[in-house]
């Protein structure tokens, strides 16, 4: 559980719950208040650039707040705060729904996914293929890492747990190949879905940028997903910004949310990337994948 995260939201709601039992709140109270649980919200992992932001909509928010009751003082601005963070995390719900989205489409839909090294590309793209399947929806699983040792093998692993097709090509084929396989296979066998995972990439590597922006040209996916682990905190925000720039990114899941112990690392990669979070990784089982929901997010990140 994220315990600074809740720490450092706690005693904010019970300083500034103090000030309103005496007066009518300001925006100098804010920042004062703000100054003193910075630090608090830091060692959470909140990015610098989030830490402002939250100050920023509680100054606008919490500003001119009375109460006629000193006794509901602090749950008057606890109630708030947790109002303002949902809404923005509100920001980052998909329009859609990707079972509907699919299902509506000409076939086959094909997802891309792609991150960097070991972000979980790999396990959430098994996630997704028992997700659809459970929805009655078969997909074409491919391979196009050609480069990493075992990548093919461990992705062939989870096609066989879930008896669907796989595809791969040889170690070191072009992966824009492989990848156009799976399509094809698709097709002909009318699987409504393909679901293509690349080599892990750093994202300031320009020929493997390059190389996923041409498994794109070809393939003409209808999704674009980025992979980001929820750990990663600031560089996944650098992260987005890349791939965005690059290839374009249509929306984010983000992996590894049980394992972020502080939350604010969760937090600030919402709240920045400005992508929407089609879905969250909550573990390494197949069922540990969940829609991104906001009401849940901020339970987990500020809950009791
Ligand atoms: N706790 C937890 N672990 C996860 C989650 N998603 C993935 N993992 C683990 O993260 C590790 C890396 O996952 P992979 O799926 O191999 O990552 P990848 O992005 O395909 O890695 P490369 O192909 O090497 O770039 C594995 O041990 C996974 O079990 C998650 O939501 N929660
Ligand atoms: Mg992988």
């Amino acid at each position: 559980m994220p315990l600074k995260l809740k720490e450092a939201f706690s005693s904010l709601s019970k300083k500034l719950g103090d000030v309103l039992s005496k007066k009518e709140l300001t925006e100098d109270d804010i920042d004062e208040v703000f100054d003193e649980v910075q630090v608090t919200l830091l060692e959470g992992d909140v990015a610098y650039e989030v830490v402002e932001m939250l100050r920023d909509i509680l100054k606008k928010e919490l500003s001119g707040l009375k109460v006629s009751r000193f006794s509901r003082a602090e749950k008057e601005v606890k109630e708030k705060i947790t109002d303002s963070i949902k809404r923005l995390l509100m920001r980052g719900v998909m329009g859609s729904d990707i079972i509907q989205a699919i299902k509506e489409s000409p076939k086959p839909y094909i997802i891309v996914f792609m991150g960097v090294n070991g972000v979980g590309k790999t396990t959430t793209i098994a996630k997704v293929a028992y997700l659809l399947l459970k929805n009655r929806l078969k997909s074409v699983i491919v391979a196009a890492d050609t480069f990493r040792a075992g990548a093919q093998e461990q992705l062939e692993i989870h096609a066989r747990n879930l008896s669907l097709p796989f595809i791969k090509g040889k170690y070191g084929a072009d992966p824009a190949a492989v990848a156009k396989d799976g399509v094809i296979h698709a097709e002909r066998k009318g699987y409504p879905v393909v679901l293509i995972d690349t080599a892990g990439r750093m994202h300031t590597d320009r020929n493997l940028m390059e190389e996923i922006r041409k498994v794109v040209r070809v393939v003409k996916p209808n999704l674009k997903l980025l992979v980001l682990d929820a750990l990663t905190g600031n560089d996944a925000i650098l992260q987005a910004r890349w791939f965005d720039k690059a290839v374009g990114v249509d929306a984010v899941i983000l992996t590894k949310l049980d394992a972020d112990a502080k939350g604010g690392s969760a937090l600030s990669i919402i709240l920045t990337i400005g992508k929407p979070i089609m879905f969250v990784g909550v573990g390494q089982e197949y069922d540990d994948l969940v829609p991104y929901e906001p009401s849940e997010i901020l339970n987990k990140l500020l809950g009791e």
